[in-house]
């Protein structure tokens, strides 16, 4: 009998979810818990980290959970390592769904760097305007140039005072093009610093950063283990059903 568990928290998640819900197939919807209010799913729903990788492994023990899909974002690197692990640990079939990222396109100004560290260096040293859409969760080293003038987006509002001045746009997106333009212009913003996310759901800033003629200082992705990987929903569910008639 199937019984599938989705790690989630992206908008390819919901999606999948959605599907999942729609072929009645019995599953279970999980998030991190980072956010204060996410979104509702059409499938029954747990919010919190499992505990690491034995964690993870009595999850699925316990719940009987027969596939996994780490439907998570590129940057969950954890997590997706995680269930690498517990997959292996308890012989459970895992696949991840995950969005190609962005390409640079014609008159794209990117200045690619491995990790944030790399994006604070490669910021100019002349004070800026500079729009930080990476989160909550790794600005902390951008305090080492307080000379520039830094917009910050949140899902939820910061619980704690920021570590340096920043303008703050509490908003979770997806986010439209007119509306990045429009922010970007009111704000004079002259540099983005981005994740290659990937997907429709944040991408509208990197095609308003070209209209805009601005340089995007692009993180690239962690490197994740080698697991089976398909960038859409429809791949998985046939994952999904033909490893089910195999009694995978
Ligand atoms: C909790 C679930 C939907 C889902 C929306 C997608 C799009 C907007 C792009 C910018 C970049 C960022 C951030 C972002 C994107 C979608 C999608 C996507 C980037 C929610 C969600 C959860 C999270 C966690 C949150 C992180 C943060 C990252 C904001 C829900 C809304 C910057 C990633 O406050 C915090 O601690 C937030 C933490 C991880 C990265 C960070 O380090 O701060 N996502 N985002 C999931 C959980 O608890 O398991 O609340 O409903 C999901 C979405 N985030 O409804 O359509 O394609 O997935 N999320 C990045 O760098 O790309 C925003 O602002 O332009
Ligand atoms: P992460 O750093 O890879 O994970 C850190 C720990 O958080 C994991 O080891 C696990 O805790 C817990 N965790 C993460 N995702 C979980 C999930 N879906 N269900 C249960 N526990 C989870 O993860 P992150 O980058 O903070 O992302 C957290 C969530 O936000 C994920 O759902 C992700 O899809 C979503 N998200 C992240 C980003 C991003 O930029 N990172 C963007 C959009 C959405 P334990 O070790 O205790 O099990």
């Amino acid at each position: 009998m199937t019984r599938a568990l989705i790690l989630g928290g992206t908008s390819d998640a919901s999606l999948l979810a959605e599907a999942v819900a729609r072929a009645g197939i019995d599953a279970l919807y999980s998030y991190g818990g980072r956010t204060c209010a996410p979104a509702d799913q059409p499938l029954p729903t747990r919010i919190g980290g499992f505990g690491g990788v034995s964690g993870l492994a009595d999850t699925i023990r316990r719940e009987a959970i027969t596939h996994v899909i780490d439907a998570t974002h590129p940057f969950a690197a954890e997590m997706s390592r995680n269930a690498v692990a517990a997959c292996a640990a308890t012989d459970t079939p895992l696949i991840a769904l995950e969005r190609a990222p962005w390409a640079r396109a014609p008159g794209d100004n990117w200045i690619e760097v491995a990790d944030v560290s790399a994006a604070v260096v490669a910021l100019s040293e002349a004070p800026a305007k500079i729009f930080l859409a990476i989160g909550r969760q790794h600005i902390a080293p951008f305090a080492a140039r307080p000379q520039h003038i830094y917009t910050l987006r949140f899902v939820d509002p910061p619980e704690a005072p920021l570590l340096f001045a920043a303008d703050m746009i509490v908003s979770r997106g997806p986010f439209t093009l007119d509306g990045e333009l429009e922010m970007m212009r009111a704000r004079g913003i002259a540099w983005i610093v981005a994740r290659n996310s990937g997907g429709a759901g944040a991408r509208a800033k990197i095609d308003a950063a070209r209209m805009l003629g601005l340089p995007v200082i692009m993180i690239s992705r962690p490197e994740l283990p080698e697991r089976q990987r398909v960038e859409s929903v429809t791949e998985v569910m046939q994952w999904l059903s033909h490893s089910t008639r195999l009694g995978v």
